[in-house]
This record gives structure tokens, C-alpha cells and sequence, in this order.
């Protein structure tokens, strides 16, 4: 009987898997722990997408990361990050091993606090990874925050996150979180534009989000998007179109507890489907989809 090779141990891809953290979870980021491959991925992580973001992502998030200093010279330090990002918005940047319980979340979030992993993605995995590394986390999400007006929109997010909590209807609060904060696109002068995290730090669904045919492109709705269900492996079917940061905000200043009693009753909705009230920015053929065998025609 040939000797059974022993599996080899799952060699974890996060290394602060298992560090020492706090009661808020946060850990210490240990910046000089980075070797000198894991500042070279981030590099080529970041010449990469950031040449992608050319005419795709919004001004304001393209403006905020030259002025945050991200570049590709390194893994940043957070405490350096945060004190350029505290200055303009009051927001920091906090590492965590990863994504961290609901309660905890939005307390940081409430706090201007923004929880990111410490970790970045191991070679196999430089073109996607489902958990969020501190590529997605902080070329994705943190520029943003240096917009005063998102800013005060993910504070917001973090205080109706701890009442929805309190409420038991997160799926729909998980769902602004989705189509907004992950995967927004914004209307500009210039036509479309990219400002969710989820599209920033990826390549393939930079272009996707904005120059498919496959996806519907609808108009914001606070409502219609709390009772969309999204897709967590995959490219969105539908992508929701913001007119302005300050439309956002608006939109969402008023009581959720409102809102969330209307969408309590009304069935939730497929990422494909349309209804009636929908203004439609662009109908989707869903090609990708179907070729996928993900639907059928005609769905
Ligand atoms: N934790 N670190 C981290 N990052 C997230 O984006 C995150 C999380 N915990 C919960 C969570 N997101 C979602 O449940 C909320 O966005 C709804
Ligand atoms: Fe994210």
C-alpha cells in the first residue's frame, strides 16, 4: 500500500487568522510584518486597477485617493492612512482578521471608524477573492471617505445598521449596503461612473458594471432596493444608478423604521426582475447570464 501522502495542512491564506485582538476587534496591523512580496502584490494590484479606473470610477474617488497618497509604493500604514483621512472627514481606518459581527461593524461605522483586513490575497487568488483583503477594503471603500458627504453617509449607514439590528430586518439595510457602498454606479455629465467598493477593486467588473449589455441599469430607490435580493458570487444583474452623493444622502435621512414596515410586507424581488415604477437606465439582455446557464431566456 503505497504510503498515504499526508494532505497538506490548509495552508491559511490570512495570516492574522488567530491574532490577539481587541473587544472591538480590531488587531494590530504589524506593518512591518509585510514582506516584501506581500508589498509587491499590492503594487501590481494597485498599477492594475487603478489604469482600469481611467474614465470609469467617479472624479471624487479618483481625487480622493491622490489625495490620501495610496499608491502603488507599498502596503499602506493605517495609523498614517487615517491620520491624512481623520483630517478631512474624521474618519479612520481600523485593521480587523476579517469581517467582524453586525453589532461590532456599525458601532465602527457609527464611530467613523472603518474596519479593514489587515490581510492581502495570496498570488493564487490576485484576480478575485471572496473575502475582503485589504485591497478590496482599502483601495476600495476608503477613498470615499474622504468625500465629506459619502462620509456622512456611511456614519448614517453605521447608525441605522445598529436599529435594524434592533429591528431584525438587516436583509434590507444588507441590501442598501449592496447596491450602494459595494456595487453603486453614478450618473455624471460624462455618463456613468463607478463609486462601489465591490466594482473598484475588480478588474473584470470594472468594465462589466459599466459597458454590458448583460445587466439591468435602474435608478436609485431607497424602497425598490431594500427588497432586492442580490447575487454574492457573480456579477450583479442589476446595478443601481445614484444621481449625487448628496441625492443619496437625502434619500436616506429619512426614517427607516418607515421603510422598512412598507418592505416588510411586499415579496422580495429577483436581481433580474423589473416592475413597473422602475426608471430604467438601461434594460439588460442578460447574455452573460444565459451563456452561463445562470438563467434562461426570455426569464
Ligand atoms: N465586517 N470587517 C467587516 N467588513 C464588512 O464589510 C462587514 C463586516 N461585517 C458585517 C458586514 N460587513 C455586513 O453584514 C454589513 O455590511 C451588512
Ligand atoms: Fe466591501
Amino acid at each position: 500500500m503505497a504510503s498515504e501522502q499526508a494532505a497538506p495542512a490548509a495552508v491559511s491564506k490570512n495570516r492574522y487568522l488567530g491574532a490577539r485582538r481587541n473587544a472591538d476587534y480590531t488587531i494590530d496591523q504589524d506593518w512591518k510584518s509585510y514582506t516584501d512580496d506581500e508589498h509587491d502584490r499590492w503594487n501590481r494590484l494597485f498599477q492594475r486597477q487603478r489604469a482600469v479606473l481611467e474614465g470609469r470610477a467617479c472624479d471624487a474617488f479618483l481625487e480622493a485617493m491622490a489625495r490620501l497618497k495610496l499608491s502603488d509604493s507599498g502596503i499602506p500604514e493605517f495609523g498614517e492612512l487615517s491620520d491624512r483621512l481623520q483630517a478631512i472627514t474624521g474618519w479612520r481606518v481600523v485593521p480587523v482578521t476579517e469581517l467582524v459581527p453586525d453589532d461590532i461593524f456599525f458601532d465602527h461605522l457609527a464611530n467613523r471608524r472603518f474596519p479593514a483586513g489587515a490581510f492581502i490575497r495570496p498570488e493564487s487568488e490576485f484576480d478575485y477573492i471572496e473575502e475582503p483583503d485589504i485591497f478590496h477594503d482599502v483601495f476600495g471603500h476608503v477613498p470615499l471617505l474622504a468625500n465629506p458627504v459619502y462620509a456622512d453617509f456611511m456614519a448614517a449607514y453605521g447608525r441605522g445598521g445598529a436599529r435594524a439590528l434592533q429591528r431584525g430586518q438587516l436583509k434590507n439595510l444588507a441590501r442598501l449596503y449592496w447596491y450602494t457602498i459595494e456595487f453603486g454606479l453614478i450618473d455624471t455629465a460624462d455618463g456613468l461612473r463607478i463609486f462601489g467598493a465591490g466594482i473598484m477593486s475588480s478588474p473584470a467588473e470594472t468594465r462589466f458594471s459599466l459597458e454590458s449589455s448583460s445587466p439591468n441599469r435602474i435608478r436609485f430607490d431607497l424602497e425598490r432596493v431594500m427588497r432586492t435580493d442580490y447575487i454574492i458570487d457573480d456579477f450583479q444583474q442589476v446595478y443601481f444608478v445614484i444621481d449625487s452623493f448628496d441625492r443619496l444622502l437625502a434619500d436616506c435621512a429619512v426614517d427607516f423604521g418607515t421603510v422598512y414596515d412598507r418592505v416588510r410586507d411586499q415579496p422580495d424581488l429577483a436581481p433580474h426582475a423589473t416592475l413597473p415604477g422602475d426608471e430604467i437606465v438601461t434594460r439588460g439582455d442578460f447574455r452573460y447570464f444565459i451563456e452561463k446557464g445562470k438563467m434562461t431566456a426570455g426569464a
